[in-house]
C-alpha cells in the first residue's frame, strides 16, 4: 500500500453554527439557521444551534484534542453574522476576538489554520435584504472577506472564500429543507447561484488585496462517478457521467460552479431551460466571477458506478442491502479515488479533500469508551482509494475529516454524529472515539492499515 506524502496535510473540519452555540452572545447577531431552527418543524427533534458543542467556552479543550490527534490543520469556519452582524462592515470586536482565540491557539498548539469565511449562516440582516438573491449580498461578502484578511494577515494563510454554494442554492433557495427555507422558482435560484460565485470573486480579490500571501480555495460539492470496472470504456463512461448536464439536475455538479470560476464559461446546455439563464449574465458580473482560486477544496461521500452502454453511460443500480451509513449514505470508496482524478483533470488545481467522513450510531458502550468500527472501516477503505489517486498523480495536497466532533447536522438535528470525538450533548462532554486512535496513527505513519 502506498505511502502518503510527508507534505500531505492531515486534518479535520468543522463549522460554525454546527459547533459553537451562543450565537447572539456578546454582540453576535442572528443568522439564517437562528431564524430557521427556531422556526417550528423545520429540523428533527426541534434541535437549534443554540448551544451545539458549546465551542463558543470550549474551543481550547477542542484545539488541544487536535494537537493529541495529532493534525497539522483545522478547517473551521467563521460566523459572518457573529462579526459583522448587520452584513454592513461594522466590526462587532467581541465576535472577532472569539477568532482571535480559535485562530492563536491553533497556532501555539502548532496547526495551521484553513478558515472558510463561509458556511451557510448569512446574516439574517442580509437575508432581510435579499440574501442570495441579491448582488448586494456578494458584495458584502467581499468587503467582510477583505477585512478578515487584513485582520488575520500573518496568522492565516489559507482561506475558503465559501462552503458548498450548491447546498446553499438547492437546498436553501430552492426545496427549502435548510435556511432560509425557500422554493424559489428557476430564474431566481440561478440569479442565487450566480451572487454566489460573485462572492467567491469578490471575496478573493479582496483577500488578495490584503494580503497577497494568501492562499485561497472554495470548498465544492456535487456528483461524481466511477467506474464499474476499471476498462478505458467504463473510465470514460464514468467521466463523462460525471460531467453530464442535466437541465433539471445541474445545481448538485462541481462543473457549473468551477467551470465560470476556473474556465471562465458556462458549461453546455443547449436547448435546455438554462440557456436563457446563462445568456443573460452580463460581462460585468462573468468578469467578476471567472477568477480562478489557488486551490480547490472538494466535499466528497459518495458517488454512482457507472459503466459504458450502447446509449452513452449506465447508471449501475444499487442491489438490495448495499452498504450504507447512519444517513442511509452509500459506501462508495472508489469515488474518492477516481471522482478526485476526473476533477484534478478538468481543473488542474491544487487539491484538498474539505469533507469526507460518514454518519454512525455511535453511543457509549458498557466499558465507558465510545467504538465505532464502521467508521475505521469506511476511512480504511475510502482512504486506500484516495492513496490511489494520489499514486496515479493527482495534485491532492491534504485530507480534512468531517468532522472533528459530533455536531448539529443541520436539518437532521443531532441524531446524525459524523466525529471523531463524541459529544454528549446534554453536559458537552468529550469522548475521543476509536476512530480518533486510529487516526492518529494513520497521520504518524502516513500509511493506511485497517488494522490499525
Ligand atoms: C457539508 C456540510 C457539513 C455537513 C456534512 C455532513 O459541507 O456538506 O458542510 O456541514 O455536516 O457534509 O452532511
Amino acid at each position: 500500500m502506498m505511502q502518503f506524502p510527508e507534505t500531505f496535510v492531515w486534518g479535520a473540519a468543522s463549522a460554525a453554527y454546527q459547533i459553537e452555540g451562543y450565537d447572539l452572545e456578546d454582540g453576535g447577531g442572528a443568522s439564517i439557521w437562528r431564524t430557521f431552527t427556531h422556526t417550528p418543524g423545520k429540523i428533527a427533534y426541534g434541535d437549534t444551534g443554540d448551544i451545539a458543542c458549546d465551542s463558543y467556552h470550549r474551543y481550547a479543550e477542542d484545539i488541544a484534542l487536535l494537537k493529541e490527534l495529532g493534525v497539522r490543520a483545522y478547517r473551521f469556519s467563521t460566523s459572518w453574522a457573529r462579526i459583522d452582524p448587520n452584513a454592513d462592515g461594522t466590526w462587532n470586536p467581541a465576535g472577532l476576538a472569539y477568532y482571535d482565540q480559535v485562530v492563536d491557539n491553533c497556532l501555539n498548539a502548532g496547526i495551521e489554520p484553513y478558515m472558510t469565511l463561509y458556511h451557510w449562516e448569512l446574516p439574517q440582516a442580509s437575508q432581510d435584504r435579499g440574501g442570495w438573491e441579491s448582488e448586494e449580498t456578494a458584495y458584502a461578502f467581499g468587503r467582510f472577506a477583505g477585512m478578515m484578511a487584513n485582520h488575520f494577515k500573518g496568522r492565516v494563510k489559507n482561506y475558503f472564500t465559501l462552503n458548498e454554494p450548491q447546498c446553499t442554492t438547492s437546498l436553501g433557495y430552492q426545496q427549502g429543507v435548510h435556511a432560509p427555507g425557500l422554493k424559489l422558482k428557476l430564474p431566481k435560484v440561478f440569479s442565487c447561484h450566480i451572487h454566489q460565485m460573485m462572492a467567491h470573486g469578490l471575496a478573493l480579490r479582496a483577500i488578495k488585496a490584503a494580503d497577497p500571501d494568501a492562499v485561497v480555495g472554495i470548498a465544492s460539492t456535487g456528483n461524481l462517478c466511477y467506474p464499474e470496472t476499471e476498462t478505458p470504456e467504463n473510465i470514460e463512461a464514468a467521466r463523462q457521467a460525471t460531467f453530464a448536464t442535466d437541465a433539471d439536475n445541474w445545481i448538485f455538479t462541481h462543473q457549473w460552479l468551477l467551470d465560470p470560476i476556473i474556465l471562465g464559461h458556462f458549461p453546455d446546455c443547449p436547448g435546455t431551460r438554462l440557456e436563457p439563464l446563462v445568456k443573460k449574465v452580463t460581462q460585468k458580473q462573468m468578469a467578476i466571477i471567472h477568477c480562478p482560486p489557488d486551490m480547490l477544496g472538494y466535499n466528497i461521500y459518495n458517488g454512482h458506478a457507472v459503466c459504458t452502454g450502447e446509449n452513452g453511460p449506465i447508471y449501475i443500480p444499487k442491489y438490495p442491502g448495499y452498504p450504507r451509513t447512519a444517513l442511509k449514505w452509500p459506501v462508495t470508496p472508489e469515488v474518492l479515488n477516481w471522482g478526485v482524478r476526473f476533477l484534478q483533470e478538468r481543473y488542474k488545481l491544487p487539491g484538498y479533500i474539505t469533507e469526507n467522513g460518514l454518519s454512525c450510531n455511535d453511543r457509549i458502550y458498557l466499558d465507558g469508551k465510545v467504538h465505532d468500527p464502521d467508521r475505521i472501516d469506511f476511512l480504511a477503505r475510502y482512504l486506500t482509494a484516495l492513496s490511489r489517486a494520489v499514486e496515479s498523480g493527482a495534485d491532492i495536497r491534504g485530507y480534512f475529516h468531517w468532522s472533528l466532533t459530533d455536531n448539529l447536522e443541520w436539518h437532521s438535528g443531532y441524531g446524525d454524529r459524523f466525529g471523531l470525538i463524541y459529544v454528549d450533548f446534554p453536559t458537552g462532554q468529550r469522548i475521543p472515539k476509536d476512530s480518533f486512535c486510529w487516526y492518529r496513527k494513520l497521520i504518524r505513519s502516513g500509511r493506511v492499515d485497517p488494522a490499525n
